[in-house]
């Protein structure tokens, strides 16, 4: 999957080249490219932002830099545009799965008070937020999004972390994982899971979820209730 970034800190992306994300880089599953902002700019001083009109704090960034970044980058708009900003709809699984079937994805990153409306309007397929709070840039945001498309690139997760049994791939919240030793400062792994039935574990499992997603999650656990209900009505 090729992934094009857009911001001013094109250093912050170096993190990109650590652990599973860095092996997989390497391997050329994951081709990001990184381009300041910056170096599009024709202000004499390499200006990237300006003061908003209609007065108020804080800066705005200018559209000449960013308009000639993003469309020197993706001259023939192959790749989906995608602004990170609060005012996006929030990321959840199902988005992620939807663009991590994109060939291609351009993450632009703004920052200060954010980049001038004409850009969104001119350049930007979609506006994405990865939550109800203010950061001070685009920048962490896009690398979370990578971070979760990522996972569904082909080859990119080893077959021991596959996307298909985890959080979410069925709506549920994840049940508790154990590992040795088998007794830790008194506590005890729960003993269905020493045990070796495999029909009985994956049923303990389910219940343990499904309890766990009701405490914590009951708007996931209603909707599961939900879609159990109409697939049990079509002999699913
Ligand atoms: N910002 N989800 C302000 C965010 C954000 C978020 C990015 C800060 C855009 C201009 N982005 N800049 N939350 O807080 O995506």
């Amino acid at each position: 999957m090729k992934i094009k970034v857009a911001t001013i800190f094109p250093e912050m992306f170096d993190v990109l080249d650590v652990g599973i994300l860095g092996k997989a880089k390497q391997k050329g599953l994951l081709d990001v490219e990184v381009v300041n902002i910056r170096d599009y700019s024709t202000d004499k001083h390499k200006k990237t932002d300006d003061a908003p009109f209609g007065g108020g704090a804080g800066m705005v960034m200018t559209p000449q830099p960013l308009h000639d970044t993003i469309n020197a980058m993706d001259k023939d708009h192959s790749a989906r545009r995608i602004y990170l900003s609060p005012r996006g709809k929030t990321l959840d699984q199902k988005m992620v799965e939807r663009l991590a079937r994109e060939e291609e994805i351009m993450l632009v990153c703004g920052s200060y008070e954010g980049i001038d409306e004409r850009i969104i309007a001119l350049d930007i397929d979609e506006e994405i937020s990865i939550g109800d709070y203010v950061l001070t840039g685009g920048e962490l945001p896009a690398m979370i999004l990578i971070n979760a498309v990522s996972r569904y690139v082909d080859g990119v997760l080893g077959s021991s972390e596959s996307t298909s049994e985890e959080s979410f791939s069925n709506g549920l919240l994840e049940y508790p994982q154990y590992t040795r030793p088998q007794e830790f400062e008194g506590m005890s792994v729960p003993q269905v899971l020493l045990g070796g039935n495999h029909k009985q574990i994956e049923d303990w499992r389910l219940a343990q979820s499904l309890d766990i997603t009701r405490q914590r999650r009951p708007d996931l656990y209603d909707e599961y209730i939900k879609k159990t209900q109409i697939n049990n009505g079509k002999e699913k």
